[in-house]
């Protein structure tokens, strides 16, 4: 079936979660649906905050605009507008977006019948911010330890987060994040590379079939994960590493506190040494 017949015969009413009929409409391409209208309502006001906040200055340079949240000295209370208030409002107006999204995401796979997997994956990433933004800063008792909104300014505040603990290549959370960040791209790079070489054959040749792609893992290491398997894997290694991320993150304070490097103390002093 065509592209655009398809999306004319499942383009039907029905498995809104919220709103009904109300907003259960296409605009071109776009579903609409009660949390279409929450996510363009809350990124707009959002980004409409940061252009205010560039407009207070001190600069309209995109790489160093910075709006940071408020001072330490704020605890988790509210600060006013310009003491980083501003950055408490865009900090929900992103919840609000990301959150309207994953449910948008949802609405959309419930009209089409198939899983909740891309909803699902996303609320890691949404996870990841908000233990960044909310979860750790809360832990530590002041929104002054979430990263600003600013394209080089959030570099700073990763490196000197990392810094604060000497070496963060020493976290082993982050050590299996990172890892599984690599085993990512490496899986990727692997299935986009098989697949375009059984696609995508010499002029003149048949496109080959799944058998051949088995076949080829099979002759290369002895196994092969399958066609579906692969996607399982895919998935199954991206959001551990995000999810090992948000957990080495979350550690580093209200966990451990000291520098990483010495978290390895606990091997030197295991008794065995003698
Ligand atoms: C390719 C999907 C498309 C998304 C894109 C991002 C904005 C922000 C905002 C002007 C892979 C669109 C960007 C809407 C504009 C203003 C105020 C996803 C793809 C193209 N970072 N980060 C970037 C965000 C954090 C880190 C680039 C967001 C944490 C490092 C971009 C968040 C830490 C480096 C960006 C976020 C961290 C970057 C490219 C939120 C740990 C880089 C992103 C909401 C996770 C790289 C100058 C990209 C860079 C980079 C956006 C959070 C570390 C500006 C929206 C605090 C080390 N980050 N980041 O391609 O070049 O993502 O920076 O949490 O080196 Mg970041
Ligand atoms: C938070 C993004 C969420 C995004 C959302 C969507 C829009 C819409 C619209 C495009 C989590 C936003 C969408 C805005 C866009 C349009 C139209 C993703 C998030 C909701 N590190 N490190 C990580 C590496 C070092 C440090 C994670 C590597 C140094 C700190 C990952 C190296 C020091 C923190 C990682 C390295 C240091 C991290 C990031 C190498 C600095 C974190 C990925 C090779 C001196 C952060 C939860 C992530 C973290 C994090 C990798 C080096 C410090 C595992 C490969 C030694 C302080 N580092 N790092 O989490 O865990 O994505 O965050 O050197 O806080 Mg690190």
């Amino acid at each position: 079936m065509a592209l655009l017949s398809f999306e004319r015969k499942y383009r039907v009413r029905g498995g809104t979660l919220l709103g009904g009929d109300l907003f259960d409409f296409w605009v071109g391409p776009f579903y609409v649906g009660f949390f279409g209208v929450t996510s363009v309502f809350f990124a707009a006001l959002g980004t409409a905050l940061i252009v205010y906040g560039a407009a207070l200055g001190p600069t309209w340079n995109i790489w160093r605009i910075s709006i940071a949240p408020p001072d330490i000295s704020y605890g988790m209370a509210l600060a006013p507008l310009k003491e980083g208030g501003l950055w408490q409002a865009i900090t929900f107006c992103a919840l609000g977006a990301f959150g309207s999204w994953a449910l948008r995401e949802v609405e959309i796979a419930r009209k089409l019948g198939i899983g909740m997997h891309v909803p699902f994956a996303f609320s890691f990433a949404i996870l990841a911010y908000f233990v960044l933004e909310v979860v750790r800063p809360a832990l530590l008792g002041a929104w002054g330890y979430a990263f600003p909104y600013g394209i080089f300014s959030h570099l700073e505040w990763v490196s000197n987060t990392g810094y604060r603990y000497l070496n963060f290549h020493y976290n082993p959370a982050h050590m299996i994040a990172v890892s599984f960040f690599f085993a990512t791209t490496f899986a990727l790079s692997l299935h986009g590379s098989l697949i375009l070489s059984a696609t995508n054959p010499g002029k003149g040749e048949a496109v080959k079939t799944p058998e051949h792609e088995d076949t080829f893992f099979r002759d290369v290491m002895g196994y092969s994960i399958g066609t579906l398997g692969i996607h399982r894997l895919g998935l199954f290694l991206a959001l551990s590493a995000v999810f090992w991320s948000a957990v080495c993150i979350v550690i580093s304070g209200p966990v451990w506190s000291l520098g990483w490097p010495e978290w390895w103390n606990w091997w030197r002093n295991l008794p065995i040494w003698g």
